[in-house]
């Protein structure tokens, strides 16, 4: 049985946050941040409005998002959403651009000028070193459904719907949200999401692969947090290359560029990346004589 919107309308943040100790790291106005046990949780908190973004939402994320790459302490991040919804108790996860503050050439901030600024979340999702999952309690919608196909997991609960409408309110997004998704349930899959603008089930979003699991959404946060716990358990640098990996070859010069600087990373950390160094330092020649030419 789906999570029904009665029983959504009876959920709470609170009671899917009170699983583990989570400590807000900073008040924002659109969203929400906390740490606990080497996870970030950032939600998006404007339910009356199906976590809709305008610049500000997207400007906080941004900030919330490279904080959690640059902790050291953090191995897995969320973006997830708070809610229901006060005015009619449902549960969404991100129903995309806030269509109140579209101008000619993007959404309109405090500062009048007006950006796609989600696109360059959308990267910072994609090239941090650390798993990212969405956990979506409910809508996935234009925007908000390409953030969640950007994340390398999604974790859904039962009564989420996901779908594209950028070709009903004149928009489109050619670029990850068509391209990943394609990598993820097949070119055909792909096509029939953006052109006919239909909404799919949690459970067929399961089925064609687009979402790695759904579960009831009382138990969202839940199973959220075990996936997180095996994760953590993990080698960092291990799940670092796993990733880079992964998104190299769709990711063309950046993907390289982003496997070559972990690989630049590790050298740094051998005996014979630092002997380049400390020769330099030291003002001698450096000797790379007693490092084997391994085949
Ligand atoms: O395509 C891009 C981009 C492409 C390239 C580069 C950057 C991009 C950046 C963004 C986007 C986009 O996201 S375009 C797509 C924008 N989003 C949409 O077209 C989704 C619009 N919303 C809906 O289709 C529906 O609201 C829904 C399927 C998510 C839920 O339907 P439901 O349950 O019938 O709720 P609804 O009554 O429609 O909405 C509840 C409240 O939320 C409404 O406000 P209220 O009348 O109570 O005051 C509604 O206006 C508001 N709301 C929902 N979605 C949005 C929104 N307000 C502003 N913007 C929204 N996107």
């Amino acid at each position: 049985m789906v999570t029904t919107a009665e029983q959504q309308a009876q959920i709470k943040t609170e009671d899917l946050m009170k699983l583990t100790d989570w400590q807000q790291v900073k008040e924002y106005e659109d969203i929400t941040y906390h740490k606990a046990e080497g996870i970030a949780r950032i939600a998006f908190d404007r339910p009356n409005v199906r976590n809709a973004f305008r610049p500000k939402t997207i400007d906080e994320m941004t900030e919330a998002v490279l904080n959690a790459w640059h902790d050291a302490q953090i191995g897995v991040v969320w973006i997830t959403a708070n809610g229901p919804s006060e005015k009619d108790g449902i549960w969404s996860f991100c129903a995309g651009g806030d269509q109140k503050v579209r101008g000619q050439a993007g959404y309109v901030g405090d500062d009048g000028v007006a950006r796609l600024n989600v696109l360059q979340l959308q990267r910072y999702i994609r090239n941090m070193p650390k798993p990212v999952i969405a956990v979506v309690p409910g809508f996935a919608i234009g925007g908000g459904h390409v953030l969640h196909v950007c994340c390398d997991l999604s974790i859904s609960s039962d009564n989420a719907i996901y779908g594209q409408t950028g070709p009903i309110v004149g928009s489109f997004d050619a670029g990850y949200g068509s391209s990943f998704l394609a990598a993820h349930i097949g070119q055909k899959k792909a096509r029939e999401i953006w052109f006919l603008c239909r909404q799919y089930s949690a459970a067929q979003a399961e089925e064609m692969g687009m979402v790695n699991t759904v579960v009831p959404l009382a138990d969202l946060e839940k199973e959220a947090l075990q996936w997180s716990r095996e994760i953590l358990t993990k080698s960092p640098i291990a799940l670092r290359f796993i990733k880079a990996g992964l998104n190299a070859e769709l990711d063309g010069q950046t993907g390289v560029q982003v496997m070559a600087g972990d690989a630049t990373m590790l050298f740094y950390m051998t005996e014979e990346g630092t002997e380049g160094k400390n020769a330099f330092l030291e003002g001698r020649e450096p000797d790379f004589s007693k490092f084997p030419r391994r085949p």
